[in-house]
């Protein structure tokens, strides 16, 4: 059975999502971070990285939002989670994967992970007062050009919209009125009722 590795709060509710969505069994792992499992030895055994989400497949440890979501997809093609059989529309999916992982989940990371990038507390406070702007900035770009409605890529759930979920749920707390992306918004509202959401919301909550 695979485990996904995750933690409350963080990128990994769309690869998890993705897992209930398409209906099999996996094992969910959780990795605390108040007291700093994913820095321990045990963790980096699984993740070098230090990160989640992490999935361990019976062929080897799968990290990287992207590729979770891609392998998910590919796997299970009776979920139709992917444009499978369309190379130029698996493109224009992994785009907006690549968007999500590389721009605007980094965007996040400014306010809380200012370490990674500069040891001086002023320079991370710098970061940190440009975070709302920076994710204002991309959840723009995202409404007026790249989500097509009813779901990202139109009138088929993908992989992509779970992982919109994840991080437009982060809006609020990095100082981002929601309301301002009326299609991301209600986007948001509709995953939510969706029942392999709330499952995946109740667990990681509990
Ligand atoms: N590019 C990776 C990013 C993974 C990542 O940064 N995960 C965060 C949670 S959202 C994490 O594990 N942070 C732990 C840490 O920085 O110590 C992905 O998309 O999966």
């Amino acid at each position: 059975m695979m485990k996904l590795f995750y933690a409350p709060g963080t990128c990994s509710l769309a690869s998890h999502i993705a897992l209930e969505e398409v209906g099999v069994p996996y094992e969910a792992c959780r990795v605390d971070f108040s007291r700093a499992e994913q820095t321990k030895p045990d963790y980096l055994a699984v993740n070098p990285k230090g990160r989640v989400p992490a999935l361990a497949t019976e062929r080897g440890t799968l990290t990287e939002t992207p590729a979770i979501l891609a392998f998910i997809a590919q796997s299970f093609p009776e979920a139709r989670l992917a444009p499978l059989d369309d190379p130029f529309e698996f493109a224009r999916l992994q785009s907006f994967l690549s968007y999500l992982c590389s721009t605007v989940h980094v965007a996040h990371a400014h306010a809380r992970r200012g370490a990674r990038w500069a040891d001086d507390p002023a320079a991370h406070e710098a970061m940190k007062a440009k975070v709302p702007q920076n994710m204002a900035d991309c959840f723009a770009l995202v409404e007026a050009s790249m989500f097509a409605g009813p779901f990202v890529m139109g009138g088929t759930y993908t992989i992509a919209d779970p992982y919109l979920f994840t991080i437009a749920g982060w809006l609020e707390a990095d100082g981002v009125d929601p309301g301002q992306f009326p299609k991301i918004l209600d986007h948001r509202n509709r995953m939510a009722e969706r029942p392999a959401v709330a499952r995946v919301l109740a667990q990681v909550r509990a």
